[in-house]
């Protein structure tokens, strides 16, 4: 008999940034992490596990996907069997919901999803923890996607205690949106997994990124008490120029930023000395995101299109809840 679950995540973006694992195959990184989910990308996924079924199937916004990419769900897929002690196949049918063209598909929000989904359909009555453990072994960032609002994954030092937990911030998630600045990227991209690890084992800058991790962590954490908006954005922005400072310590050297990446921290800088205060941080490529209160959104959005195309600006706000079960 086929045992189905549906399930919806949404994507998270780092205040303080994961840049470095521990441990490659199970996936613990080599310091804490901090994030928000946006309410305005997602993805949702249904599993369907059937004895009928030889292998497992990957479909993606409604097609086959490729072998590069069934191959690896696939490997995700022996993990779920592992821990749910099952050898049935399943049939995976997920779709990202990104505004198109906009490249921002993530690997955090699907395998939020996908571990959420086989939670579901094999009635695996996982805790938070355990699903965001389980999300973890697909991607990092995933183990942030379980949950809505702040999330914070503790690195730990194994499988058992590396995951993360919702970070209470009294609903100021609800006051924040961020707006992302979407810049083609014309280089050859060095994927998330490969800098990080290029990164961690020669940037002659990664122990002192590691020395300050912790520190950045505790300083949000007292902005998010105290709801100082100028106080989270200047050590959040701290934080993602000091995670890409740590790439060109690298050997050999590389940067994810381009140079419509600095114009668009140049405009984050314009709207603060306007007296619009936002704060940029970037990831494994060279988007801008921006971090604003939603009330100076507009603004701040307005001063991005003098520069940018309308459709190169999306703002999202931030969820306030977690993963999904879609019935
Ligand atoms: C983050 N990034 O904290 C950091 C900051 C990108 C820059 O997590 O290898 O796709 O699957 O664990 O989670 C992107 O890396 O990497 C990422 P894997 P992942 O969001």
């Amino acid at each position: 008999m086929a045992k189905s679950g549906k399930a919806r995540a949404h994507t998270n973006i780092a205040l303080i940034k994961y840049w470095g694992k521990a441990d490659e195959k199970l996936i613990i990184p080599m310091n804490n992490s901090l994030s928000v989910s946006l309410e305005k990308f997602y993805t949702e996924t249904e599993v369907t596990f059937d004895s009928d079924y030889q292998n497992d199937q990957f479909i993606l916004n409604g097609e086959e996907a490729n072998e590069k990419e069934t191959k690896k769900i696939q490997s995700y897929m022996d993990i779920v069997r592992e821990v749910a002690g099952t050898n049935l196949h399943a049939r995976i049918d997920s779709h990202n919901f990104v505004p198109t063209a906009a490249g921002l598909a993530s690997s955090a929000s699907a395998y939020a999803a996908l571990a959420a989904a086989c939670n579901e359909a094999l009635q695996l009555r996982l805790t938070d923890k355990d699903l965001s453990r389980l999300a973890r072994r697909g991607s990092g960032s995933a183990s942030r996607s379980i949950f809505g609002g702040f999330a914070e994954w503790e690195k730990g030092h194994d499988d058992e205690t590396s995951y993360a937990h919702p970070v209470d911030a009294n609903h100021w998630e609800d006051d924040l949106s961020m707006i992302f600045v979407v810049i083609n990227n014309q280089s050859k991209k060095v994927s998330s997994r490969s800098g990080m690890s290029l990164t961690r084992d020669t940037s002659r800058f990664y122990q002192y990124w590691l020395d300050h991790v912790d520190e950045d962590i505790a300083e949000v954490k007292r902005a998010m008490s105290s709801k100082d908006f100028k106080h989270l954005g200047e050590v959040i922005e701290a934080n993602g120029l000091r995670m890409h400072a740590t790439n060109l310590g690298a050997q050999p050297p590389f940067t994810y930023l381009v140079q419509e990446s600095y114009d668009a921290m140049a405009i984050v800088h314009k709207c603060r000395e306007m007296g619009l205060p936002c704060y940029f941080t970037m990831d494994a490529g060279p988007n801008v995101k921006v971090l604003v209160e939603k009330k100076n959104k507009q603004a701040v959005i307005e001063q991005f299109k003098k520069q940018f195309d309308d459709s190169k600006i999306i703002a999202s706000d931030i969820i306030a809840t977690g993963v999904e079960i879609i019935k």
